[in-house]
């Protein structure tokens, strides 16, 4: 019976798993008309910051725009993106589809066909939050930030000397029962105090 629960229950943690992994939201960004180009519509990312962890992907589509649009990556590190997605210089109208970010860094893009159509899209370390407080500089390729955060010096163990072991050990003696007490004391002696010649 015992047994059967447990399978039950391991059942029920291996169902959870697949959905556990999945909940990381996936970023979306689209294009949109923003404003005007004198007579042209402007068309602009949004949004044009995103961040995702190492691992992640982000959605990129047309968004509710007809004009013809495509995603050109301006870093030295770029993403895996899906087929339906138009790059290095291709464009298309009415396309979705996802780009798989497998190194962290800083990545930046631009549309094909507008290039005011700037992004960026910040990959962090697994279990890294980074925040980015300005918009990365659009057509001049940067370098990734690579650099990992500081490891944390380890704390050094204070060790105790034998002097301060037999302290520590006499003054637990001092708690026993006074019948234990000097087998204690002569115990700790022997196993901390100083050599006998
Ligand atoms: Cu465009």
């Amino acid at each position: 019976m015992r047994k059967l629960f447990l399978v039950l229950l391991l059942g029920i943690v291996a169902a959870a798993l697949p959905a556990m992994a999945s909940s990381e939201t996936t970023p979306s960004v689209e294009a949109v008309t923003a404003g005007s180009n004198g007579i042209y519509p402007a068309y602009a990312w949004s949004p044009k910051q995103s961040t995702v962890g190492v691992g992640g992907s982000v959605a990129f589509s047309t968004g509710a725009t007809s004009a013809p649009h495509g995603v050109i990556w301006t870093s030295q590190v770029k993403p895996t993106c899906s087929s339906s997605v138009p790059v290095e210089g291709a464009s298309k109208e009415q396309w979705s589809g996802s780009c798989t970010f497998t190194q962290a860094g800083a990545y930046t893009f631009r549309c094909a066909v507008h290039e005011e159509m700037t992004g960026s899209v910040t990959v962090t370390a697994a279990g890294v939050t980074t925040t980015m407080s300005s918009p990365a500089p659009a057509p001049t390729p940067t370098t990734p930030a690579t650099s990992p955060p500081p490891t944390p010096k380890p704390i050094a163990l204070h060790r105790l000397t034998k002097a301060e072991k037999l302290a520590k050990a006499l003054k637990a003696c001092k708690k026993k029962p006074k019948s234990k007490r000097a087998a204690c004391v002569k115990h700790a002696r022997k196993r901390y105090g100083p050599k006998k010649k």
